[in-house]
């Protein structure tokens, strides 16, 4: 008979390509008020487990290119301008439109954004946030985060935009070669200003206290909240400010919905795959917390009601690359004593936890969904996936006599 541990690590085995952090040095010491909230004894093992932030290293990674940039050797990368001395941003008016910009910041013109230049608006405008980073076309998360930048904006105004701007176009290293650009884009209103609550769009250079990896997009990727990963464009070098009003993003052209925002969704991470009738059943999983906010996360037994799952407070141990130190900076959304103001934080990840009393020998569907904020039941029925993977998670459970 294999215990939780057993379990939750044969899980961790079988999904880490989709679940955050699992499977890493197992917690220890991380108590049950971790909850904030009752929760069975039972549920310990299966909770001590759950790592809150995803290890750089252990993200599932995206980035296309031949060869994709992140394998480049140190030299090839220092001679792409893929290393922090060789970097350097253009911002730049489209000169297929009537865009006007003062002050392009250009290669040509000797005056692109190097690092120093990054490094010095983050010593007065460096924000960082926790934000979930998902992939429109899968069903787990890449990984959770606590990412680091400068807001856009404030490297806009340096360029001097004068007219006819609507849209930002972005892209990334390409091998110098047209057909391998990835790009995405944004309303210009968007990068200037932040709805109440949102963290702005911003050119992120740390993940979890460190310099951006070359797997993770360093030195300097896109960080865009509420979005799926293809706004976050990888080895950023270039921005173009267009009076076009489409977007072009190259997500939009493999038949995405590239205007969706984050869906609010639940998935498992432990649960066994089978009990005895007298046992009762432990079962935790993760939420995503997207723009429609978080109430609940509930769970079924085959056709049985729906029922509420605990939604576990702030870690006590972050995990990931920050390991047990406190969150470095001073993450949005957290007060000057590093708690939390709010939680679980939309755009994020939440753990939840729940002891299903025991049922009858047979064989059973597990699964999970959420309520959104206005007490919408999500996922929707829509069957659009490509406005953003969110499934009702089913797993099976054999119950024996
Ligand atoms: N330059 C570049 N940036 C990119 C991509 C890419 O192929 N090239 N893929 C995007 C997509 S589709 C996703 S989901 C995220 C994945 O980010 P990660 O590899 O850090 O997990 O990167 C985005 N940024
Ligand atoms: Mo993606």
């Amino acid at each position: 008979m294999p215990t939780t541990e057993d379990l939750l690590h044969q899980h961790a085995q079988l999904t880490r390509r989709y679940f955050v952090g699992l499977g890493a040095a197992a917690a220890t010491g991380v108590a049950l008020s971790r909850a904030g909230a009752e929760v069975p004894p039972e549920l310990a093992p299966a909770i001590t487990n759950l790592e809150y932030l995803t290890h750089s290293t252990k993200f599932a990674n995206f980035g296309r290119g031949n060869p994709p940039p992140h394998t480049l050797s140190p030299e090839a990368r220092r001679a792409a301008g893929l290393d922090r001395e060789t970097w350097q941003l253009e911002v730049i008016a489209d000169p297929d439109t009537d865009a006007e910009v003062a002050n392009p910041l250009s290669k040509d013109l000797g005056t692109a954004l190097t690092w120093d230049g990054l490094m010095a608006l983050a010593a007065e405008h460096a924000v960082c946030y926790l934000h979930v980073l998902t992939c429109l076309n899968m069903a787990g998360p890449c990984g959770m985060g606590l990412w680091e930048g400068v807001p856009l904006r404030d490297v806009v105004w340096l360029a001097k935009p004068v007219k006819n701007i609507r849209r930002v176009f972005y892209n990334g290293f390409h091998n110098d070669d047209p057909a391998q650009i990835f790009r995405s884009s944004l309303p210009i209103g968007r990068v200037l200003e932040d709805p109440p609550g949102q963290p702005p769009v911003m050119l992120c250079y740390r993940l979890n206290g460190e310099y951006l990896s070359p797997e993770r997009g360093g030195p300097v990727r896109m960080f865009v909240p509420d979005a799926y990963g293809f706004k976050s464009v990888k080895w950023l070098q270039r921005v173009v400010l267009s009076n076009t009003f489409q977007a072009n993003d190259t997500y939009g052209e493999w038949n995405n919905d590239i205007d969706t925002s984050l869906k609010t969704c639940a998935r498992f991470l432990s649960h066994p795959a089978s009990v005895r009738s007298d046992q009762p059943i432990p079962v935790t999983g993760l939420a995503q917390i997207g723009i429609s906010g978080l109430s609940r996360v509930q769970v079924q037994v085959s056709d049985g009601d729906w029922r509420d799952a605990t939604i576990l407070g702030p870690p006590e141990r972050w995990g990931g690359d920050v390991g047990d130190r406190p969150l470095p900076g001073q993450p949005l959304g957290f007060d000057a004593s590093h708690k939390p103001q709010t939680w679980p934080q939309r755009f994020t990840i939440a753990h939840w936890a729940v002891l299903l009393p025991k049922v009858p020998a047979g064989k059973y569907v597990l699964r999970c969904r959420t309520i959104d904020a206005a007490g919408h039941i999500q996922p929707m029925p829509r069957p659009f996936p490509k406005s953003g993977r969110n499934t009702i998670h089913e797993v099976e459970l054999t119950v024996e006599g």
